[in-house]
């Protein structure tokens, strides 16, 4: 029988007094016929006494963790995954640690460090997109604050600091460059730069980055941001042309910098604006039902495992029980539409199919970020509990 993990986590990066240990039994009901040895569970009656309930989240977050381990991965680097995609799959697996403190995800971040630096180098700045250098900076910045290693600090440090000299203008008013050719300011290069800013604030103690932060977030909010309807617009070009495409990673984003910048500041106004984003993606985009779109291109397939990151966090840290409702209903329906290798396709309302070479590694990497985001929830039990 699988142990039950103590859940001593995310707050110790984001609030920094939580911990906790959690043990809740969630059902893990599945129509997929075939029974893996992860799902058996011991009757009741035959179970001995000193042993733990079975913890069904866990086993499902393993399940697929280890589903997709096995697919994609090899000595540190995930088939086919670009830049970008490498950095958010390798942010999936920090949540993994994150949310379970078990040793074996460790291992995995510092071969994947391994693999990202030999891959990439240690300045990442010949990538002429500015947002890819902001995620693998938050991917370094939460690595080095859950383990310690200093070197992670001096990556995310050195590049977010050379991205931040090339990319901050005062071209529309403020904001970062997406790319070295200076064309458009967006949200997915704004979001990112200011979980990271506040990530080295954090980490370095320098308030210079919380600076920053608060410099690339209130230009987004003045320029991409709806405030009525807590929407986070796309991009805006060098004419001033707003694209008022709204996404789940913006939304998460944003949801994740406000927090953030909140929780240095103490300013209300940024953790109203994150409850907006939140409540603008769950009720407005997805009416509290299964994400399930977001499935074409490169790009779009990987952007929900970034709003279970940040919405969950949020959800812990001001007790919102309703989007952990949301996000189990997700889970629920991711999980029982999986495979038969235990792979969920991106598109969680809808059943995986066996033929999986349709599909691209990072549109299968967001059920994983899913799965340990929503064991978050027993952060709002511990604190319940408490009270
Ligand atoms: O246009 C931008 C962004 O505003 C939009 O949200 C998405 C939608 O497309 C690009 S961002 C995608 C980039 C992410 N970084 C790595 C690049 O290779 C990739 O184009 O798809």
């Amino acid at each position: 029988m699988k142990r039950i993990v103590s859940i001593g986590l995310a707050l110790t990066l984001l609030a920094g007094s939580i911990a906790a240990s959690g043990c809740g039994e969630k059902d893990g009901t599945s129509p997929v016929t075939e029974t893996t040895a992860a799902e058996t569970t011991a009757p009741a009656e035959t179970q001995a006494e000193t042993e733990p309930p079975v913890d069904t989240d866990l086993q499902r977050a393993e399940t697929v963790f280890d589903a997709f381990i096995k697919q994609y991965y090899d000595k540190g680097k995930f088939k086919n995954a670009d830049f970008w995609d490498n950095a958010e799959i390798f942010e999936t697996v920090i949540d993994a640690y994150e949310v379970t403190r078990d040793e074996k995800y460790l291992f995995y971040i510092k071969e994947i460090s391994d693999a990202t630096l030999g891959a990439y180098g240690k300045k990442w700045t010949w990538n002429e997109y500015n947002d890819d250098i902001m995620w693998l900076c938050i991917a370094y910045s939460r690595a080095y604050l859950l383990t310690g290693e200093a070197d992670y600090l001096r990556y995310a440090k050195i590049n977010f600091d050379s991205v931040w000299q090339r990319a901050y203008s005062e071209d529309l008013g403020g904001g970062l460059w997406w790319r070295t050719d200076n064309q458009t300011k967006n949200s997915c290069v704004c979001g990112p730069g200011a979980i990271a800013a506040c990530l080295l604030g954090k980490a370095t103690g320098n308030e210079e980055y919380y600076a920053k932060a608060k410099l690339v977030l209130d230009w987004q909010i003045e320029n991409l941001y709806q405030a009525g309807l807590g929407k986070v617009y796309d991009a805006i070009d060098i004419k001033g042309n707003i694209n008022k495409w709204s996404s789940t990673y913006n939304q998460g984003t944003f949801i994740g910098a406000c927090m953030l910048y909140y929780q240095y500041s103490g300013d209300e106004s940024y953790l109203n604006k994150a409850k907006k984003a939140a409540q603008y993606a769950m009720r407005t985009m997805y009416e509290y039902g299964v994400m399930n779109n977001e499935t074409e291109g490169g790009d779009l397939i990987g952007f929900k495992g970034i709003l279970t990151r940040w919405i969950s966090r949020y959800a812990v840290f001001v007790g919102d029980g309703e989007i952990f409702e949301w996000l189990r209903r997700n889970a629920d329906a991711a999980w029982n539409n999986r495979n038969s290798k235990n792979l969920i396709w991106t598109a969680w309302g809808t059943k995986t199919s066996e033929k999986i070479a349709q599909y691209d590694v990072f549109g299968m990497s967001t059920a994983v970020a899913l799965f340990f985001n929503t064991m978050l929830e027993r952060e709002l039990d511990e604190i319940a509990e408490k009270k």
